[in-house]
């Protein structure tokens, strides 16, 4: 049913050998309960993070695992009603049932600080270890490439949780993870009867005089912005589809994909760890559906943070993650999303590991929370909405002036979004809007201002294929769907794909 608001049951039936297992959900949108066998195990909020459970002393034989699905929103809800996408429910991503022995490592973050010319790095590594055995203690063997980082023993309580902290070692002669170069290493965890295997990839991002740094050397982003929609799967994406997406990208010489506006899969961050792809990982606070009041309130806050805290903390590993995305177009002229802003910033600098921490922003010259952004993110629609092509001009004049005058020259420009609709197979000689020569003129102005402006570290097209989006938008989604992509939703490509495309080539040249 077209936008069902309300709740999903679904039941599944399992065989166990019995004993201890752990029940890992990718993501349920948006609130979710669980129960096996008729008992409750707990609830998760949040559509689009990973969750699990741990149920011990399983008896063998069949088993009921069901679970409650409900997308319905109210006035705490992360994202609110009012979307432009389409507001899915249910089980959207994978569901596992692992049996656990012994001590089990659940989870690894591998901490590390690169020496100051990236050779070596020292890591710590930090595990989420169970005990689902009797023994209190297991050998343990970490390896990081081809380095023993760790021999030795580790003790965790029966039917506890415990953090391990490993003592610190370091890698010398390191290859670092680059965009041309994603080098990665795998990391495999053992004890006597468990094993985990990861990969990590050491670079290091920074900013500097209006420049982003990554590995020491200027960036400029060639990005889009990516719904994680398709017509056939919604948000359930197999990964043929992922990496055809991929292929598209990489075919634009785009550099970076923005996930706007959640955080998306394991799987899709693993292909861009591969294939050296950076990304901008955020939340759904989708400012446009928060009023004031409700960036304020307390509860809504909380589970913003507790969104950030959950994407740090599965997330940690993946190198391509170089941004991560606090909100999207809050109130941000106003006392309440200065104190949400800041809250969440202090904390992703403190636990986020080396990324820049940003938002996309859209009060422009009434912005009270640059500050606490590394670099400044601009969503603007000049060409589209108001304002012709030539207003982008003195707009970042304006916008570099306003910036050195808050004493904040040395930040580094994003554009996180530009861009107009095109219908797909619409076209025009005389080039109006929502034909397809259109939207390639307008992204052709664009990219080419902003490839050669001196503070435009970078910038990610709106976006990369036509959306379904939410009934909330009303009649300016033609067909139901943001009709900006760069490609309609079945990734057939538009004019401006190939003019992104020669653009993007234009950036690669003129940095060579
Ligand atoms: C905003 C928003 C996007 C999209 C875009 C548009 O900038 O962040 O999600 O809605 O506008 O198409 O107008």
């Amino acid at each position: 049913m077209l936008e069902y608001e309300g709740a999903a049951w679904y039941e599944k039936q399992f065989f166990s050998q019995g004993g201890c297992l752990r029940l890992s959900f990718g993501a349920v949108l948006t609130y979710a309960k669980v129960w096996l066998d008729g008992q409750y195990l707990g609830d998760h909020y949040g559509g689009f993070s990973q969750f699990s459970f741990i149920v011990p002393n399983i008896s063998q034989g069949c088993h009921t695992l069901t679970v409650l699905a409900d997308n319905r929103f109210d006035q705490y809800s992360i994202p609110q009603k009012r979307v432009d996408w389409y507001p899915y429910g249910g089980i959207s991503r994978d569901v596992s049932i692992e049996e656990l022995h012994g001590i089990c490592v659940l989870e690894n973050r591998l901490e590390y600080t690169l020496s100051e010319d990236l050779t070596s790095a020292k890591c710590q590594l930090v595990l989420q270890c169970y005990n689902a055995g009797i023994q209190a203690q297991t050998d343990l063997t970490v390896t990081v490439g081809e380095q023993t980082v760790y021999r030795g023993s580790i003790s965790v309580p029966a039917g506890m949780t415990q953090t391990v902290t490993l003592p610190e070692s370091c890698l010398e002669n390191i290859t670092l993870w680059e965009p041309e170069n994603p080098k990665l290493y795998s990391v495999c965890i053992q004890t006597d009867t468990d094993d985990l295997y990861d990969r990590v990839g050491f670079r290091h991002i920074c900013v500097s005089d209006r420049k982003i740094l990554l590995n020491g050397k200027p960036l400029q982003i060639r990005g889009i912005n990516r719904h994680d929609d398709h017509p056939d799967f919604g948000f359930a994406f197999p990964p043929s589809r992922i990496q055809h997406d991929l292929d598209l990208i990489t075919g634009l010489n785009c550099n970076a994909i923005r996930g706007a506006h959640y955080p998306n899969s394991q799987l899709f961050l693993d292909y861009l760890d591969e294939l050296g792809i950076l990304f901008w990982s955020e939340i759904p606070i989708w400012g446009i559906g928060f009023s004031v009041e409700t960036l304020g309130d307390p509860t809504v806050v909380d589970r913003g943070l507790t969104m950030h805290k959950e994407m740090v903390r599965y997330y940690y590993n993946h190198p391509a993650i170089i941004l991560w995305g606090m909100h999207n177009e809050i109130r941000a002229d106003t006392e309440p999303a200065l104190h949400m802003t800041k809250t969440y910033y202090d904390y992703l600098k403190a636990n986020g590991g080396n990324r820049l921490v940003v938002y996309a922003a859209n009060q422009y010259f009434t912005d009270i929370c640059c500050a606490y952004s590394d670099v400044i993110c601009v969503n603007q629609y000049y060409g589209w909405y108001d304002g012709d092509l030539p207003a982008w001009i003195p707009f970042l004049e304006q916008y570099c002036q306003r910036m050195d005058s808050l004493g904040m020259a040395d930040k580094p420009f994003i554009m996180s979004e530009f861009g107009g609709g095109a219908l797909y197979g619409y076209h025009d000689a005389e080039c109006t809007k929502w034909s397809e020569e259109y939207q390639a003129k307008l992204l052709r102005y664009c990219l080419k201002l902003f490839g050669e402006h001196p503070a435009v570290a970078g910038a990610f097209i709106w976006q990369f294929c036509d959306a379904r989006t939410s009934s909330q938008m009303d009649l300016s989604r033609a067909r139901g769907f943001n009709n900006k992509g760069i490609m309609n939703e079945y990734r057939r490509p538009k004019a401006a794909y190939f003019a992104v495309q020669e653009a993007y080539h234009q950036w690669m040249e003129q940095n060579k």
